[in-house]
């Protein structure tokens, strides 16, 4: 729907729903052009005198209404602004509602939709509404049977959610399927698919008895890609029996891949529609990253199946309750697969770098979200359109809030926290208070008096904390005292409140521990436990610990596992940033002491163009040489922070000299420890050969030997060049392709990328998913500017309808390309890809909208840019509703 100024709709609004609505049964006549719809609801009045009935719809012809039975007139209901209002009298009744959608025309990608032959719905958050008229809102929870017809050559296959009752011909060559979903669910988790599709399945013994079928349909000729989701699909359910003792309640779990699809998956009760990119996968044309996103997206996904459809959520305001506790649930699966087999400190370097991607992703994304104009709580308090607020903030810091209780909780208290979420509201629509009251029931037997009343704020407050740290040591008392002082600046539109919302202390888990300056770990002792870990709470604006028995001046390594979503503030010599890189046991912040040391080289560099310290070369000589760290683990420790991450360090920014730094940053190491990097690709590459497998071993490794290739490639070694080209000739597997590549792309004579480039897309123009990836590639190569996108975009392959091209090459320039987007015609291009996608699919045109968010952090002239290009896209006539609400944001 397009409107000029649309309303706002705020948490404190919520009124329940004056009916319930026990039954749904649905007829659909299966058409690409025009899908007729009959719909019977089963209506049962809450309140005592009658109420009008009013129900949502959006881009549909309605054809019919009748109330038990009785056909209305015109004049017997209202339609205007995508509501239907009827005024029954009877107290349980039932309405039906013939209507008609056009799935062919329906670019948008929500409600019913066609991509390539089949039929998909997505339906979360609003999508229902284009499909039939309907409450749509997740707390009217309805058994549904669903009736599918369709032209049965074409559409041999028609899937939704719960158990197939019967498949039977018709005449003229349709048949008909009917599901029944046992469970009452909500309309955003209702999902149909019709097509022809590649199978794969395996049955699986449920815990506790019976037995379940577990399907993963793709494309016709992909099911040599699925194996990997199967298995995966397989992980996930033994995952969530075994360590949070929730088991599959389905006899038919079904997976199915789509090429057209505006996010990743998505968790409708028995049948996940799923984006292609997250399904198919096989060494050839998915790299080591794609098969663990396979698997992450995957369990997000299955778990959603009792964190989201078992319990769901009252209204949209509580996304988080499902998405932050879905993330935190699917990191933790990923970390426990990284881990598996492992014990000691290997698992727990394992684990960290699955910790160390998700922190990264976090202050990435969400950080500069949190500092702008989108500024929201996890739980907001408005919205204009809810497709705006699937967020970083919604769904990563949701998860870090999520943590931070599973962290004051410890595993067995929120274990039991869990139980108590399900105990009170399994089959309920509830809030992100009612999870946070049975976390708080443990929490309160565990620790008599202490309650989450001060934690419950991490709901309500947007931004990101900044923790100062003050630290002294005593040498008479032999004692150390540490100072943590929080501070909750306004965020947002906060900050044009006048004066500017004050904002209470957070309850902030912070854990520290201490190091001798030989690096060995102090045993500390707080609160009467022993540990070379303690966990402090800081629950007022400033507090101070006292440790004792600490015979010199330690070493403090702060916000271990960064236990919290803060930003910490302690001033220290780079000597202690070394020391601790090298010696840290906990292996979140010995990597995170790391990036400190390099981000401090790379701003002193921005700034005076200072050379790299003899102390950083040291250290990240050591970390080369330590024998006792995984391969995994050291591609994360010896990577340089990214030229995005370096960006929002600085005030004002300056992207081009922070892509200049990072390169230059990357060259002088590259040249200073070049036998290292020599030595660890000679020995990484030495199994190139052998069968590829994406274990986490193995996956190390080649993260290694892509890391020391790029060092050797930025230093202009005189081998690089060539074993670049032999890594992507002899490549048994696309990551060591694109490593390869990339390389090239990156640090090589273009000359020869070219030639590659072509190589590559003579072997894989056939695979969708691959020419994402050469798409991807020239999009954020160093020297692509706005005329080597718009050719891109004339390339046959390239369509703005498909999200996953839209993305490989219009998101990928404008979010992922410094250097290119604020080169020349930067922004005036992503204004005109902004509007062009807007008049398609308007979900995924808000989502480009937000590339120039932190617009007035930049110095004079990009910032002057970047605003004149918001004001043009907001300028422009009928604009949606999803895009008016970021520019408008944006400029406020
Ligand atoms: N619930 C899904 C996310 C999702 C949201 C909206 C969609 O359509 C526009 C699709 C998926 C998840 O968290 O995976
Ligand atoms: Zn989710």
């Amino acid at each position: 729907m397009r409107t000029e100024s649309s309303p706002t709709i705020s948490r404190n609004d919520y009124q329940p729903y004056p009916y319930a609505l026990p039954r749904v049964e649905l007829t659909f006549d299966l058409d690409p052009a025009c899908t007729r719809v009959y719909s019977r609801l089963h209506l049962e009045r809450q309140s005592e005198s009658p109420e009008p009935l009013v129900l949502n719809g959006e881009e549909l012809a309605l054809e019919s209404v009748s109330l038990d039975g009785r056909r209305l007139a015109v004049s017997d209901y209202r339609l205007e602004d995508g509501r239907l209002t009827l005024f029954p009298e009877a107290a349980r009744f039932v309405i039906e509602l013939v209507s008609t959608c056009r799935p062919q025309e329906n670019s948008t990608l929500m409600g019913l939709y066609v991509s390539g032959d089949h039929l998909f719905t997505q339906c979360e958050a609003e999508g229902f509404r284009r499909i039939t008229w309907f409450p749509d809102r997740p707390d009217v929870m309805a058994r549904y049977t669903v009736r599918l017809r369709a032209d049965r050559a074409r559409y041999p296959l028609l899937l939704s959610n719960g158990n197939l009752a019967s498949n039977d011909e018709l005449p003229d060559g349709r048949h008909e399927a009917v599901w029944e979903d046992p469970h009452p669910k909500p309309c955003y988790l209702f999902a149909l698919v019709a097509g022809s599709f590649d199978c794969r399945e395996q049955s699986l013994d449920k815990d506790g008895g019976g037995q379940a079928l577990l399907q993963v349909y793709s494309d016709r000729g992909s099911n040599s890609k699925t194996a990997w989701a199967l298995a995966c699909l397989e992980h996930a359910v033994r995952w969530d029996e075994r360590r949070f003792g929730l088991k599959l309640d389905l006899d038919r779990f079904m997976i199915v891949a789509a090429r057209d699809f505006n996010m990743g998956a998505m968790e409708n009760k028995g049948l996940n529609i799923f984006n292609s990119a997250y399904v198919l996968a096989d060494k050839d044309t998915a790299t080591d990253a794609a098969y663990r996103a396979i698997e992450a997206v995957i369990g997000h996904e299955y778990f959603h199946n009792w964190t989201g459809n078992r319990v769901t959520c009252r209204d949209w305001f509580q996304l988080s309750l499902k998405e932050g506790l879905t993330v935190f649930r699917d990191q933790e699966f990923s970390a426990d697969m990284l881990a598996q087999g492992l014990t000691g400190t290997e698992a727990r370097s394992a684990r960290a770098v699955k910790r160390i991607d998700d922190v990264s992703t976090l202050r990435i994304a969400q950080f500069p979200e949190d500092a702008g104009p989108m500024a929201h709580p996890i739980r907001p308090e408005s919205y204009q359109e809810i497709g705006n607020f699937y967020t970083a903030t919604v769904y990563e810091k949701g998860a870090e809030v999520i943590r931070m209780q599973h962290t004051l909780l410890g595993e067995a208290g929120f274990q039991a926290g869990m139980a108590e979420y399900f105990r009170r509201h399994d089959g309920q629509a509830v809030t992100c208070d009612d999870f946070v009251s049975a976390m708080e029931s443990v929490y309160t037997r565990l620790h008599p008096g202490k309650t989450l009343a001060v934690f419950r704020r991490w709901y309500s407050q947007a931004g990101t904390p900044r923790v100062t740290v003050e630290v002294s040591w005593d040498p008479a008392q032999q004692a150390c005292n540490i100072t943590l002082t929080q501070r909750n600046a306004p965020a947002g539109i906060e900050k044009l409140q006048d004066p500017p919302t004050a904002k209470p202390p957070l309850h902030i888990p912070f854990a520290i521990g201490l190091l001798t300056r030989e690096g060995k770990p102090i045993t500390l002792h707080h609160e009467g436990r022993q540990s070379d870990t303690a966990l402090l709470e800081l629950t007022e604006a400033s507090h101070t610990w006292t440790f004792t028995g600490i015979p010199e001046s330690p070493v403090v390594s702060l916000l271990r596992n960064f236990s919290a979503p803060v930003i910490v503030e302690y001033e220290r010599p780079d000597t202690d940033l070394a020391l601790l890189a090298r010696h840290d046991a906990d292996p979140f912040a010995r990597w995170e002491a790391g990036q400190a040391l390099a981000s401090r080289q790379l701003l002193a560099m921005m700034k005076t163009g200072e050379a790299p310290s003899a102390l950083f070369i040291d250290t990240w000589q050591a970390l080369l040489l330590d024998a006792d760290i995984t391969d995994a683990y050291r591609a994360r420790v010896l990577a340089l922070p990214s030229d995005r991450e370096l960006l929002e360090k600085t005030t004002p920014m300056d992207p081009l000299a922070a892509v200049r730094a990072c390169r230059h940053l990357q060259s002088a190491l590259g040249n200073r420890l070049t036998p290292y990097w020599m030595d660890v690709y000679r020995k990484t590459a030495a199994d190139a050969q052998a069968d590829y497998s994406p274990d986490p071993a193995s996956a190390g490794r080649r993260a290694l030997k892509n890391l020391a290739l790029s060092y050797l490639m930025a230093a202009g070694h005189p081998d690089a060049a060539e074993l670049a080209r032999m890594q992507y000739d002899v490549a048994s597997n696309m990551t060591d392709r694109m490593g390869a590549l990339s390389c090239m792309l990156r640090y090589g004579a273009s000359g020869v990328a070219i030639q590659v480039l072509d190589h590559f897309y003579q072997q894989w123009q056939h695979d969708p998913l691959v020419m994402d990836k050469w798409f991807a590639l020239q999009a954020t190569a160093p020297d692509a500017t706005v005329e080597t996108v718009r050719s891109l975009m004339l390339h046959p392959a390239f369509s703005l309808r498909n999200p996953n091209r839209a993305r490989s090459v219009v998101f990928q320039f404008c979010m992922n390309n410094l250097q290119g987007i604020h080169g020349p015609g930067g922004y005036d291009y992503w204004a005109e890809q902004v509007l062009a996608l807007d008049s398609l699919n308007p979900e995924i045109a808000a989502r480009l909208a937000r590339a120039f968010d932190s617009w007035s952090r930049y110095a004079d002239a990009p910032r002057e840019g970047m605003r004149a290009a918001l004001e043009h896209v907001r300028g422009h006539a009928g604009l949606s509703r999803n895009v008016s609400e970021i520019v408008n944001k944006a400029l406020k």
